[in-house]
């Protein structure tokens, strides 16, 4: 008899009609085998992949989707609990049945005169406690390969899902590439996933915000552990010492750049463990353990160099592990070599855009799309953490929740204590970038940068994060970075990137009881003398500026977080109540 696993491919072959099955093995060979009918396949786009200079960029591949498809698309993401109510006001929210049947009807023959990909994959490491056994189907060749490179699959996994029944199912095809048949829809209940109309990213690789956040939030709520949209890493100091952190920052707000950040401090030194995703587990010593389920990177391009991140360069470039692959960049015909704004060098003479149209400076577009990426495996970074493939994760000293605000908001404040750092996390605002559709760059509430992806009500996740607090007896300290605050000529304060070292050593510090830090309304902020500038020239008053908290400048905040919180009435926890009271209070 066919396990459930079998049955459940055969019924989304039967509904999705393909004309062939193709079941990933995951085996070395596969990948280029895949890649082989990626050269030659041509879809509505032309070719899926185009081969690099392989002498420059070796295993690397360009992909171009279509240019109506390009980044997340929040508005057609949908969380279909049983009632609206428990999806929350945080998320689209469309009856199950009524959503099934719509989906049903998008993927009636969607896979007609195609090959449907069989996918059976691992978010965590296949041995760890923490991991979760999935199984996906797909219609497009570009998914398949980078679910090869973000996740881990292969025969030996589809071996650990087959006796079970609890594994996370994922249905997704290309369908028309056309904006008004497009949908990702989330079964929180049933543990399943189904995207149909687009080919990009988190649309797509359902692994990423799909699988590890949106399904695993709740899976977190209803078995006592988060999934958090957070980088984690490693930080060795002078004396080999390593403290773990977690960072949770809104996309393309700088995760990336931090996890693989090379320090401006001297004698510091970052090991990074994962860039995008943290599972989040109670230990049996009453500290929090974190393991990234993903195995891959999907990252920003632009502004990627030598200069802000040496060690992605260095990743990207290798090419030992699996292919890189590169989605809507710029082409430098001249070398095949890919190209951004921000890489280094001169900008090359001869340039396709990420269309594939000629483009020069003149013409004041981008070259790449604001949000082209780079896919590559986590293991041809130069500075993966020794304990990233430990199956029981690593235990975190702090947990940084950050934004991008070019005011108000300080470059780093502590939380009072648990409850206030969970309100913290639960105020942070962000302004919009190119990782979504829709404006850029206007201030919106983002708690925990997990607006888009909590996949259930997000007052009971507030709630949720209380308990979790209150269940570990070593609980990590909570930060609020912000790296974007800007001058009165709009230039930014801080130089970030390696410098950011000195913050987190600042919150080290803090965790180690090594120094003391200012009291705000807002929170804890050092003291100028206790950040450590060594190697670095900033004036005084910028840097006093950075920590300046004036709280009659707060009033339009406070009030954006009071209309936030607005619609969560009856269900919001009450310490998240009081929290804003208190603040509330100080700007009156
Ligand atoms: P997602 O993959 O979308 O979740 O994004 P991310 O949070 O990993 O962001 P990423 O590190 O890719 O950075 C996005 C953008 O922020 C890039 O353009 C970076 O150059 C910029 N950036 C990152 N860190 C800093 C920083 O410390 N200061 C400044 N000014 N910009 C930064
Ligand atoms: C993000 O938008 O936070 C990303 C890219 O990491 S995507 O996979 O498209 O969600
Ligand atoms: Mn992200």
């Amino acid at each position: 008899m066919a396990s459930a696993a079998e049955q459940w491919v055969q019924d989304q072959e039967r509904l999705a009609k393909p004309d062939r099955v193709y079941w990933c093995d995951g085996s070395d060979g596969e990948a280029w085998r895949l890649l082989e009918i990626g050269l030659s396949e041509e879809r509505l786009m032309g070719p899926v992949f185009q081969q690099l200079n392989q002498k420059t960029w070796p295993t690397a591949y360009l992909h171009r989707s279509n240019p109506n498809d390009v980044a997340r698309t929040e508005k057609v993401t949908f969380v279909c609990h049983p009632t609206k109510e428990a999806s929350g006001p945080n998320n689209n929210w469309m009856e199950p049945e009524k959503a099934k049947a719509l989906m049903s009807k998008l993927s009636d023959g969607c896979m007609a005169g195609r090959t449907m990909y069989v996918i059976p994959y691992m978010m965590g490491h296949p041995d760890s406690p923490y991991a979760k056994a999935c199984m996906m189907v797909t219609d497009s060749c570009y998914v398949a390969i980078s679910m090869r490179v973000m996740t881990r699959i292969g025969t030996d996994i589809f071996e650990k899902l087959r006796n079970r029944e609890d594994f996370i199912k994922g249905f997704h095809s290309i369908g028309t590439l056309d904006p008004d048949r497009r949908y990702v829809m989330h079964f929180p209940e049933e543990g399943l996933v189904w995207a149909v109309g687009s080919g990009y990213g988190g649309n797509a690789l359902l692994g990423k915000k799909c699988v590890s956040l949106r399904i695993g939030s709740f899976l977190g709520y209803k078995q006592g552990w988060l999934a958090e949209h957070m980088v984690i890493m490693g930080i060795e100091d002078l004396h080999g010492k390593k403290t773990y952190i977690t960072a949770a920052l809104p996309s393309a707000c700088g995760k990336t750049n931090l996890a693989m950040m090379e320090s401006a401090l001297p004698g510091y030194r970052v090991w990074t463990l994962g860039d995008d995703i943290a599972w989040l587990n109670i230990g049996p010593d009453g500290r929090l353990w974190a393991i990234n389920p993903e195995a891959g990177y999907f990252g920003v391009a632009p502004g990627t160099s030598m200069k802000t991140n040496p060690n992605m360069m260095k990743t990207i470039k290798r090419g030992a592990f699996n292919p890189t692959l590169f989605t809507n960049v710029a082409l430098d015909t001249d070398r095949n070599e890919p190209w951004w704004e921000g890489i280094d060098g001169p900008v090359p003479e001869n340039l396709l855009d990420w269309q594939g149209h000629p483009w020069t400076p003149s013409l004041g577009t981008k070259a790449a799309h604001p949000n082209s990426r780079f896919t590559a495996s986590i293991i041809n970074s130069p500075m993966l953490d020794a304990e990233a493939a430990n199956p029981r994760g690593v235990p975190i000293s702090a947990i940084i929740f950050g934004g991008r605000r070019t005011q108000l908001i300080p470059l780093v404040t502590e939380s009072f204590n648990w409850a206030h750092g969970v309100f913290m996390g639960a105020r942070m605002g962000s302004e919009t970038t190119a990782a979504a559709t829709g404006q850029v760059g206007v201030v919106r509430r983002d708690p925990m940068a997990m607006l888009p992806f909590c996949g259930y009500n997000m007052a009971d996740y507030w709630r949720h994060y209380l308990n979790m607090g209150n269940r570990m007896s070593r609980p990590p300290r909570i930060f609020s970075v912000n790296w974007f605050r800007v001058d009165d000529r709009g230039k930014f304060i801080w130089p970030g990137f390696g410098d950011n070292m000195r913050v987190l050593k600042w919150v080290i510090d803090r965790v180690t009881g090594a120094v003391p830090a200012r009291e705000t309304p807002a929170g804890l902020v050092p003291r100028i003398e206790d950040l450590d500038m060594t190697g670095l020239v900033l004036p005084k008053e910028d840097l006093e500026r950075l920590f300046t908290v004036n709280m009659k400048d707060w009033r339009p905040e406070v009030d954006s977080v009071r209309d936030f919180l607005k619609p969560y009435k009856g269900r919001l926890p009450a310490e998240i109540r009081e929290q804003y009271e208190k603040l509330e209070r100080q700007v009156r």
